[in-house]
């Protein structure tokens, strides 16, 4: 039995939902509020100490770390290959995986959608010099993604790769906010992507949101 420790609107736990949705894989999705007041609960730091989401249990195992979890439901469960065998397209994958871990999430999501959508959703001041100051990483993030890509239908490859489902999340709350939809806008290749990736049975049965993103548009 797969067990997967997170929360439905936290990205790297879509991340690795998107990859066991992608193997077909049947999971149970365990709510974890590790943004809880009282921080995550100790039963969840007993294991990672850090306290990040999501954690994976595979019968006994247990792992965190996405990048490690998503390789694992790949390389473990069958189903159509999420990583390229090429191993030129393969460091491309890991290299993309690599921008957006270290370069992408943090200025994407918490200084400009947290800031932008969740911070103004609920009366607070938004901190202009945040989101100001995570623009030009996050023009750099999207010309390096669309460069990489070369002409290629995914990130990484003409197939869908941990890459691809490594960087949706992330552009997905991106996309909500007006920074998001004008800086996406100027990479017209990437647009597709992302239009395509919405597509996607993963995407939709991960949604963020209560309806389907489909139903929402961008
Ligand atoms: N390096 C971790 C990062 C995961 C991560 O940052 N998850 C966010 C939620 S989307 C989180 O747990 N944030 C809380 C924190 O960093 O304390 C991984 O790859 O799993």
């Amino acid at each position: 039995m797969i067990k997967l420790l997170g929360l439905r609107i936290s990205v790297y736990t879509r991340i690795a939902r998107m990859a066991l949705e992608e193997k077909n894989v049947e999971y149970e999705l365990e709510e974890v509020d590790i943004f809880a007041d009282s921080g995550p609960p100790d039963e969840y730091l007993a294991h990672n100490p850090f306290g990040t989401i999501p954690s994976l249990m595979h019968g006994d195992f247990y792992l965190y770390e996405t990048a490690a979890i998503t390789r694992y439901i790949d390389e473990t469960f069958p189903g159509v290959a999420l990583q390229p065998s090429v191993s030129s397209r393969r460091a491309r994958m890991n290299q993309i995986i690599g921008i957006l871990d270290a370069y992408t999430y943090r200025p994407m999501v918490w200084d400009v959608y947290v800031q932008r959508i969740v911070v103004a959703g609920s009366g607070g001041r938004v901190d202009e010099d945040l989101v100001a100051s995570a623009i030009p990483t996050l023009q750099e993030v999207l010309r390096q993604l669309d460069l990489l890509r070369e002409n290629y239908e995914f990130l990484a490859g003409d197939s869908i790769s941990l890459a691809d489902l490594h960087a949706y999340p992330m552009l997905r709350y991106f996309i909500e906010t007006p920074e998001g939809t004008a800086m996406l806008a100027s990479f017209p290749g990437l647009q597709k992507w992302m239009q395509q990736m919405q597509q996607r049975l993963s995407a939709r049965a991960t949604s963020f949101h209560s309806t389907t993103e489909a139903e929402n548009g961008f």
